[in-house]
């Protein structure tokens, strides 16, 4: 019995070694990516805020940038948590339909 605990705990530890080093390998970029949505429907700057608060709500999202003037949003997310299909419809959600802004 006490061999097979410490079995147990060397092949746990070792799993946790390595997952702990995979995770650190991983490259930064590849757990945020930055998209650009047009929201026409903003009318004033109490908008941009209320885009900002709901954006800002969605699991995965790390910033969102909501500018009142271009009445466009700056999102940064993690793409392992959540899709642009997902910001568009949080917008949509609170009132402001939004839609995908390509770059240029
Ligand atoms: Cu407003």
């Amino acid at each position: 019995m006490k061999t097979l605990f410490i079995i147990l705990s060397l092949i746990t530890g070792f799993i946790s070694t390595h997952a702990v080093q995979a995770k650190s390998n991983e490259p930064t970029q590849n757990n945020s990516q930055t998209v650009m949505l047009d929201m026409q429907n903003m009318t004033c700057a109490m908008c941009s805020i209320t885009i900002r608060k709901a954006l800002e709500g969605v699991e995965g999202v790390q910033s969102a940038k909501v500018d009142f003037d271009s009445k466009t949003a700056n999102v940064t997310f993690d793409p392992k948590k959540t899709n642009i299909e997902t910001l568009l419809k949080t917008t949509t959600n609170a009132g402001y339909p939004a839609t995908f802004h390509p770059e240029n």
